[in-house]
C-alpha cells in the first residue's frame, strides 16, 4: 500500500512536470502529418448506471464522439456501461482527443496497437483532472479486436475495476473479402469479475491478499450487467471475447460439451479456425469465435462456462488448494448464454482460410541461441521482472532492442513458484504483436498445468501471453514499430500496479 502511495505521488510529479514541457499537449511526434481520417473526444467521466435493482451503481466510464469522419465508427457497447467500440479501417489515421473528468490521473493505453510512444499510454503522460491529451497515430495493425484502458501507474486497476474499457476493432481488406457474420451476428463480449456491496457498488481490493494474488469478484459480468443474455438467430456469428478483468482466468467451455473454434486472437485473425475442447482466457487477451448456431434447435439455450482449475500443485497456496478454491476455480459457472431464436436455420461456413501468416520461427531472431530472457521475480511482497519493479522512466542495459529486429524473448515464470506456491502471469508486451514459439513446464507444476494448457491458442498474433507457475515461453518478436520507450509487465492489474512491470528501449 505504501509504494502504491509513493507511485501515485511519482505520477503525480511527473504529470504537472511534463504538462510544462513542450510536446506534451501534441501526442506523438511520430504523428501522420494533415487531416485525420477520423477525429473523436474521447471523455472519461463519473457516471451512475442500473445494474441490479435498487440504487444505481457509481461508475466510470468514456463516453466519445466523432468529431470528423464516419459517424459511425464509434458505436455504443449495447445496453452497456463499457465502451464504446471505435471501428476503424487499417490505414487510417486517427486523432483522439482524451479529457479527463475523472478525479484522479488518467489516460489512454490502445492495448494492442502499435503506435508512437507518445500515443502508446504510457504512464509518464500522465494527465491530471480537468486535462486534455491527444492521440495520433496511424492504424498499422491488421484486422483483429484490440481495446483500450487506463494506464496511470498505480492506478490501472482501480480504474479499469471502475467501468474503463473500450474496444477498438480494426477491418482490412483481406478480412472484409471473408464475408465473415457482420452487423448484428459481429458480437463483442466484455468478460469481467466483480464484487458489489449491499447496496450495489462496486468493492475493490479488500485484503493484501487481493493485491497479492490479484483481486477476483464473486460476479461474473459481461458488458457490464450479470447474467448475461445473448438473443440470437439460428446463424453463424463472430463472438469477440476479451477478458477484461483485473486478473482472473477463464477455462471457457460450450457447456454442451461442443468444441470452441477460434478464428482469431490478440492480434487479428488466424491463418485457418482451430478447434479446443475449451479456451484458457488471460486477463487482457482476445479470441474471437466462430458460433453457428444453425445447429442448435429453435429455441435452445447454450451456456458459455468457465469451468475449474488449479493454478499451482505445488507449495503453500497450492497445497491447501487455496488457490483452486471458490472465486478463481473451485466448481463451474455461468459466464454467460446465448438465446436462440425459433426462425429458420440459415447454415453457413467458416473460410476454410482465414489470413496469410508467414510461418514464425526461433532462427528468424539473431538471439535465438540465447533469448533475451524475463524472470518474474518475487522478493518478499515485492513481485518484479528480473527482480526489478517499474521507475518512471528507467532502463536497464539488457532492457534496450533496436529497432528493426527480431529477438526471442524467454519469459520465465519459475521464481515464484517457491513462497506463494506459485502465481499465473499473463504478460503484456507494449509496441509489438507477437508470435509464441514454444512453451514448456517444470516437472513440479506440470499437473496443474496439464489442466489449462490446451486451451491456448498459440497460433495466431499475440500482444498478450499467460505464464503459468512453473512455465516457461519463448515468443518470437519483431521490432519494426516505432522508437522510444515502451512498457513490458504483468497484465493482472493488481501485479501491474505493484510495479510489476518495466521500460524497455527500442532504439532507432
Ligand atoms: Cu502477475
Amino acid at each position: 500500500m505504501g509504494m502504491d502511495r509513493r507511485c501515485f505521488l511519482a505520477c503525480l510529479a511527473n504529470a504537472s512536470l511534463l504538462a510544462a514541457a513542450p510536446g506534451a499537449w501534441a501526442g506523438s511526434k511520430q504523428s501522420v502529418s494533415g487531416t485525420p481520417d477520423l477525429e473523436l473526444e474521447l471523455r472519461a467521466s463519473p457516471d451512475q448506471v442500473v445494474i441490479f435493482p435498487g440504487k444505481p451503481t457509481r461508475v466510470w466510464r468514456y463516453q466519445a464522439k466523432v468529431l470528423h469522419g464516419d459517424k459511425n465508427a464509434v458505436a455504443s457497447l449495447p445496453d452497456s456501461h463499457l465502451g464504446p467500440i471505435i471501428r476503424v479501417q487499417r490505414g487510417q489515421h486517427v486523432r483522439v482527443h482524451f479529457i479527463n473528468a475523472l478525479p484522479q490521473p488518467s489516460l489512454v493505453h490502445w492495448h494492442g496497437l502499435i503506435v508512437p510512444e507518445a500515443a502508446d499510454g504510457h504512464p509518464r503522460y500522465v494527465i491530471g483532472p480537468g486535462q486534455k491529451y491527444t492521440y495520433d497515430f496511424e492504424v498499422r495493425n491488421r484486422a483483429g479486436t484490440y481495446w483500450f484502458h487506463p494506464h496511470p501507474h498505480g492506478h490501472t486497476g482501480e480504474q479499469v475495476y471502475a467501468g474503463l474499457a473500450g474496444l477498438f476493432i480494426v477491418h482490412d481488406d483481406e478480412e472484409q473479402a471473408l464475408g465473415l457474420p457482420n452487423d448484428a451476428q459481429d458480437v463483442a463480449l466484455v468478460l469481467q469479475d466483480r464484487r458489489f456491496d449491499r447496496d450495489n457498488q462496486l468493492l475493490y481490493l479488500g485484503s493484501m491478499m487481493d493485491r497479492m494474488m490479484g483481486f477476483v469478484g464473486d460476479t461474473i459480468l459481461v458488458n457490464g450487467r450479470p447474467d448475461y443474455v445473448l438473443n440470437a438467430e439460428r446463424r453463424a456469428y463472430r463472438l469477440r471475447l476479451l477478458n477484461g478483468s483485473n486478473s482472473r482466468i477463464y477455462k471457457l467451455a460450450w457447456q454442451d460439451g461442443s468444441p470452441i473454434m477460434v478464428i482469431g486472437t490478440d492480434g487479428g485473425l488466424l491463418e485457418r479456425p482451430v478447434t479446443r475442447p475449451y479456451l484458457t482466457l488471460a486477463p487482457a487477451e482476445r479470441v474471437e469465435l466462430w458460433l453457428d448456431l444453425s445447429l442448435l434447435a429453435a429455441g435452445e439455450r447454450l451456456r458459455l462456462l468457465s469451468l475449474p482449475f488449479e493454478t499451482a500443485s505445488i507449495g503453500m497456496m497450492g497445497g491447501m488448494g487455496m488457490m483452486g478454491g471458490g472465486t478463481r476455480g473451485g466448481s463451474s459457472f455461468e459466464v454467460l448464454s446465448v438465446q436462440v431464436g425459433r426462425g429458420a436455420a440459415q447454415p453457413a461456413r467458416p473460410p476454410a482460410k482465414l489470413s496469410a501468416m508467414a510461418p514464425a520461427r526461433a532462427e528468424q531472431a539473431a538471439n535465438h541461441r540465447s533469448p533475451r530472457t524475463v524472470w518474474t521475480t518475487m522478493a518478499p511482497m515485492r513481485l518484479g521482472l528480473n527482480g526489478r519493479v517499474f521507475e518512471m522512466t528507467e532502463v536497464a542495459d539488457d532492457e534496450v532492442v533496436h529497432l528493426g529486429t527480431t529477438e526471442v524473448w524467454r519469459l520465465v515464470n519459475e521464481a515464484s513458484m517457491g513462497m506463494m506456491g506459485g502465481m499465473p502471469h499473463p504478460i503484456h508486451i507494449h509496441g509489438v504483436q507477437f508470435r509464441i514459439l514454444k512453451r514448456s513446464v517444470h516437472p513440479a507444476a506440470e499437473s496443474a498445468w496439464l489442466g489449462i494448457s490446451q486451451g491456448h491458442v498459440d497460433e495466431g498474433w499475440k500482444d498478450t501471453v499467460l505464464l503459468m507457475p512453473g512455465e516457461r515461453v519463448d515468443v518470437l518478436i519483431r521490432f519494426d514499430g516505432y522508437p522510444g520507450l515502451f512498457l513490458y509487465h504483468c497484465h493482472n492489474l493488481e501485479h501491474e500496479d505493484m510495479g510489476m512491470m518495466r521500460n524497455y528501449l527500442v532504439k532507432a
